[in-house]
């Protein structure tokens, strides 16, 4: 190895913003990590995660060899043993119980990680089992099942034009932590106060003044779950004050004149009795909105993982056509990728409910099951029962609903084999664990961000190090394991190339390629020559002649969205003076649950405290600081309580991603922490019954004195 220092240039991959970095190195060494000023997109912004790559890299605790659980002790064992034998297993089972005997939970770390995406999918088409779930049902579920069902395909997600646009409405997102999602925007501050120095106004609704609401020009509390009633009352008031704008969409939009009616009962009366805006707020708002001529709604997390998820992302989707923000500068506007350009016919287009998890009936999106629905499908006996598992780059005992359930229902598993490189508080479970090189060792394309991303845009990110010898990258491990399962099964398998050679392949046919680009001509020697990535300019418009619907045309109301009203209508409440409800918070130095065994990020202030306001403490008589235990209908937690106006009376909050405590965690630092796990609480059957998305935020909670 060279004793160089050398220079690398790569984007960072652990959240949507997918900064560029600069990273030094000599020899095995990594000498520093800082922001790639080059990079068009990103300019030089990191956050204090991107550092805490090297501490991945050097972990003592991240598995380099796979191992097998023997008598309770980790076992070393090579590749080929460990390959062979979780090929036998995942086959004898399903040999001897049926198909559906496996089940599948993909975690988000495979996105940011390209070979899971284009070489996931074939262990998956090897292993036929319905029995297929992922953190898309923790998330984003509602936003593809919107964008499939109005545009016609699921990854038809239009992006807020965030460096144009002149008044951006943030309904429960906070980018300020987390760096923006469902909208790959580095260096979120700037861009937000950007559009405050061009003369514009940000506006943010949020049951916490989170670190984004500080920066607003305007911030309104809302009770949790409740976003639903503002929006159709938005929705109605437009229609009855014609403040609806016509647009170059409205002759390609079905179905407006049934989405005014069944509007009409959502009164500005009842949606401030329900969100707590004031009914002059709403008005205000709504006039705002429809009056601008750049201005654009955007909903993240807090609306899309609630009860009313894919209520609110369908209500947001109709504001931005009635508003003339859909397809226009400032507004919202579908990306034009390097990679995967989606268009009619484009595969994938996703569908729902076509077939339904056996157990509770929730409705598959797009061959997944609700991941709500794991733990009964494992621990209910019956034809069907899930009696093995494969994880990859997951950890649902600390990111799903009921995590204690999935904890016992994980127990009690015949054969369990995770693909991640850390033994964490689902991977303890595991009968084998196949780690994945080290993410500096492979190379990486953002085939879903690039997609995503405020700018149209193509980087390529070259392996740092030379992985270390008999290591083997995530696409690898899935070829070896499904070539020898289909070998198991008398079948023929041709393993897929390299995921460069996908990608390249896929460039070089699309948009921007020689054949539909000849003055552009794109291709991934081009790409992978621009070591900063390439800028490929602002999104642009023409929805028009991409929507994927047989008609041609936008599908304002899709029937199961209208057929939602009465659910949301029925949960009319009065506001019960003594209920609390939790919700779920981001910090920029964590992310999701894998990255607590860092010491550079978890050093300083505790960030994991139960946030509630002086109010509520005061009236349960519990002082600041406290120890207090939280209990919900499935679990209990203790933690300490944090004192502070910044959520609303009747709100507390708690971030995911703590928890790290269990027997059988081999992460030293993560397991010293004293976070508890919020999902403990959240409730595997509080859920948006109309998509099957967990609702993790609003959920109902008691607090004591511990
Ligand atoms: N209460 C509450 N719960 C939440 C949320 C919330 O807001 N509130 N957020 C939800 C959301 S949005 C999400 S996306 C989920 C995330 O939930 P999950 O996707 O289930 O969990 P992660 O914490 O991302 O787990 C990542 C695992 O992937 C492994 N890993 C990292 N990189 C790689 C790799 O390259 N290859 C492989 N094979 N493994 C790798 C890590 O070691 C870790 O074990 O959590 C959800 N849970
Ligand atoms: N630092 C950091 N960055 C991350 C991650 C991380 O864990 N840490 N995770 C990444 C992932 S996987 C994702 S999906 C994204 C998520 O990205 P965001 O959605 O921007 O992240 P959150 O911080 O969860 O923002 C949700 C906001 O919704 C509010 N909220 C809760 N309930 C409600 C409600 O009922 N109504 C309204 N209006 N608001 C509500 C919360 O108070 C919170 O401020 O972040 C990504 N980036
Ligand atoms: S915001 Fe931070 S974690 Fe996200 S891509 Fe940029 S440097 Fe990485
Ligand atoms: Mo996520």
């Amino acid at each position: 190895m060279t004793q160089e220092t050398l220079t690398h240039y790569r984007a960072c991959h652990l959240c949507e913003a997918i900064c560029g970095l600069e990273i030094k190195t000599k020899g095995a060494e990594i000498l520093s990590i800082r922001g790639d000023k080059d990079d068009p997109m990103s300019k030089g912004f990191i956050c204090p995660k991107a550092t805490a790559i090297a501490d991945i890299h050097n972990d003592p605790d991240r598995l380099r060899k796979p191992v097998k659980k023997v008598d309770g002790e980790w076992l070393e064992i090579d590749w080929d043993e460990a390959i062979n034998l979780v090929a036998e297993k995942l086959v004898s089972i399903q040999d001897n119980h049926g198909g559906d005997a496996v089940g599948f939970y993909a975690g988000n770390p495979g996105v940011h990680n390209y070979g899971n995406i284009t070489h996931g999918t074939q262990l998956r088409r090897a292993l036929k089992t319905r029995n297929h779930f992922s953190a898309t049902s923790l998330d984003q579920l509602p936003h593809q099942l919107v964008a499939q069902q109005m545009f016609g395909h699921q990854f038809f997600i239009p992006i807020p034009d965030i460096d144009r646009t002149e008044f951006m409405v943030i309904l429960g997102g906070n980018p300020l932590a987390s760096n923006g999602s469902i909208m790959t925007v580095p260096n979120a501050p700037k861009r937000l106060k950007d559009i405050q120095q061009r003369g514009g106004q940000l506006v943010v609704i949020d049951p916490r003044r989170s670190e984004t609401a500080e920066i607003a020009d305007q911030h309104h509390f809302i009770r949790p779950g409740t976003d639903a009633w503002l929006l159709m009352a938005m929705i109605n008031l437009m229609f009855q004050e014609n403040w609806v704008q016509s647009s170059k969409l409205t002759a390609i939009t079905e179905g407006m004149a049934e989405v005014e009616q069944a509007a009409k009962p959502f009164t500005l009366e009842l949606a401030a009795e329900q969100t707590g805006i004031s009914a002059d707020q709403i008005r205000q708002l709504t006039h705002d909105l429809a009056h601008q001529d750049r201005a654009v709604l955007y909903g993240r997390m807090g609306v899309s993982v609630q009860e009313f998820g894919a209520l609110c992302q369908w209500a947001i989707q109709v504001i931005n056509i009635l508003i003339g923000a859909l397809d226009e500068e400032g507004g919202a506007l579908l990306s034009s990728p390097a990679f995967a350009y989606v268009r009619k016919g484009t595969p994938a287009a996703g569908h729902f409910n076509l077939f339904q998890s056996r157990v509770s009936g929730l409705p598959e999106f797009a061959g997944e099951l609700p991941a709500v629905s794991m733990a009964e499908e494992i621990l209910t006996p019956g034809d069907g029962q899930i009696k093995a598992m494969v994880t990859i780059a997951g950890n649902p005992i600390i990111s799903s609903a009921n995590a204690d359930e999935i904890d016992r229902a994980f127990a009690t598993l015949d054969f369990y084999v995770a693909f991640d490189f850390y033994i964490n508080a689902t991977t303890r479970h595991a009968d084998v664990i196949l780690p994945p090189t080290s993410p500096l060792e492979h190379d990486h394309y953002d085939i879903a961000f690039h997609r995503l991303a405020v700018r149209n845009s193509s980087r390529y990110n070259p392996a740092v190090f030379e992985r270390e010898e008999g290591s083997l990258h995530d696409w690898e491990i899935f070829n070896a394991v499904t070539a020898k399962i289909q070998e198991l099964r008398g079948k023929e398998y041709r393993p897929i190339p390299a995921p460069d050679v996908v990608v390249a392949a896929g460039i070089e046919s699309d948009v921007y390629g020689p054949n539909q680009n000849p003055d552009m001509a794109l291709t991934m020697e081009k790409i992978k020559a621009a070591p900063h990535g390439i800028d490929l300019g602002p999104l642009k418009t023409g929805l028009a002649d991409r929507i994927a619907n047989e008609s041609g045309l936008i599908k304002a109301a899709p029937e199961m969205y209208l057929g939602d009203l009465p659910r949301l209508l029925a949960s009319q409440k009065s506001n019960d003076q003594d209920e609390l409800l939790l919700i779920g918070r981001r910090h920029v130095r964590s992310n999701n649950s894998w990255m607590h065994n860092y010491h550079r990020l978890v050093k300083g202030p505790k960030r994991w405290q139960l946030m509630m306001h002086p109010q509520d403490l005061a009236k349960l008589g519990i002082e600041d600081e406290a120890e207090v235990k939280v209990e919900s209908r499935v679990g209990q937690i203790t933690t300490v309580v944090q004192a502070t106006d910044e959520v609303m009376p009747g709100v507390v909050s708690l971030p995911h991603g703590w928890g790290h405590q269990r027997k059988g965690i081999k992460m030293a630092i993560a397991s010293q922490q004293q976070g508890a796990n919020c999902n403990v609480l959240t409730d595997d059957k509080f859920i948006d019954k109309l998509s099957g998305n967990a609702a993790l935020n609003g959920v109902p909670v008691r607090v004591t004195a511990a």
